[in-house]
């Protein structure tokens, strides 16, 4: 459909869809944020929606970075999808008219927003850690019941009509598909709609190059490493990592051990340069961010999460070991009794040593 086709039902579009194409006619040159260290969602609905706004509107837009794409399946998602990002301090404010949030809101912990910049657009799917806190962007699309922003994104390009290209819909899809655990965790009749939208138009082969890249020797040396930390208490598995090289470990450990049976909810932590990582899964009552909430009580940190995911971070002084330590019995000790299981036996993997 031409822009103008697209403006002449636009009275017809459902509200979101039309106030979002009304905020962005007349922009020249979009700046597109996310939260630290992307993830797929991030990067799906990035991609979507400055896709979105240049074919709709033709508004030119950039993407900014902040920290770095860790996982070896995002760093795929990046390669093969050609997605282009500038540096956050690269970014000058002033070349922008529009500022887009997605898969995050202003405040969020993790989240930058350059100073001079304020945020005409935000898309999200994430509860705050102070839900009582509510943004006044001109749009403001945030729904706690939708299992991925890129599902948001891309119900803008069907109910006005337009096509994603090949890359932009396996970017949603991706997105989608990780943030809904393919499609069976936190999902809504919304996402199911997003997924079928897309899926005429998504490159499988790039699907499945992105969920199963090829893994350096050193991901496998860290990932023993860490399973020999494992501690199961029943049903909950504990993996405080202390010190570790990667950020994405602390997140993927989480993923792994939910997987085994009997395991219903996982607490892993690990500390990178001065900021200790966490990341919560649970299967009980998909409340992962009441879990999150409980064990960093007191914490000076910053955490969200949605369904059965959490993750959350705190800052510690640099290089101390017994604060490290402390901290570390503190959030097991929380995540016990907020699961219930307060004085149960420990129990390690298990192997010849033990
Ligand atoms: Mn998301």
């Amino acid at each position: 459909m031409t822009p103008q086709a697209a403006e002449h039902r636009a009275t017809q579009l459902p509200g979101r869809t039309e106030a979002l194409l009304a905020l962005l006619r007349g922009k020249k040159r979009m700046l597109v944020l996310t939260h630290n260290n992307p993830d797929p969602d991030s990067l799906g609905s990035s991609l979507g929606l400055r896709y979105f706004a240049n074919l709709a509107c033709q508004v030119e837009s950039d993407f900014a970075l902040s920290g770095r794409i860790l996982r070896a399946e995002n760093q795929e998602m990046v390669a093969q999808l050609g997605i282009v990002m500038t540096p956050l301090e690269r970014i000058r404010p002033g070349d922008y008219d529009c500022v887009a949030l997605v898969d995050t809101q202003p405040g969020f912990g993790h989240t930058i927003v350059p100073p001079g910049c304020s945020v005409d657009i935000v898309i999200d799917h994430h509860l705050g850690d102070d839900p009582t806190k509510i943004g006044n962007e001109p749009f403001r699309d945030v729904r706690c019941d939708v299992g991925a922003t890129s599902s948001l994104v891309s119900t803008y390009f069907r109910e006005a009509g337009f096509v994603p290209s090949c890359e932009v819909a396996t970017a949603l899809a991706y997105g989608i598909k990780t943030d809904t655990a393919d499609l069976s965790r936190n999902v809504s009749e919304l996402d199911l709609r997003a997924y079928d939208f897309l899926f005429p138009y998504v490159d499988r082969q790039k699907l499945v190059a992105i969920t199963r890249p090829q893994l350096p020797a050193a991901y496998f040396q860290t990932l023993k490493e860490a399973l020999h930390k494992v501690r199961r208490y029943q049903h909950v598995a504990l993996c405080s990592l202390g010190q570790i090289g990667s950020v994405e470990m602390v997140a993927e450990v989480a993923d792994l051990l939910l997987r085994m049976e009997g395991i219903r909810a996982v607490f892993c932590g690990g500390l990178v340069d001065c900021s200790y990582y966490v990341s919560v899964r649970t299967e009980m009552n998909g409340d992962a961010w009441k879990l999150i909430a409980d064990a960093m009580k007191g914490e000076k940190g910053t955490f969200g999460g949605h369904g059965s995911v959490a993750g959350g971070s705190i800052l510690l002084p640099c290089g101390d070991t017994r604060t490290l330590r402390r901290l570390e019995r503190r959030l097991e000790r929380n995540i016990l009794r907020s699961v219930g299981v307060e004085g149960a036996n420990a129990t390690g993997l298990g192997d010849i040593d033990e």
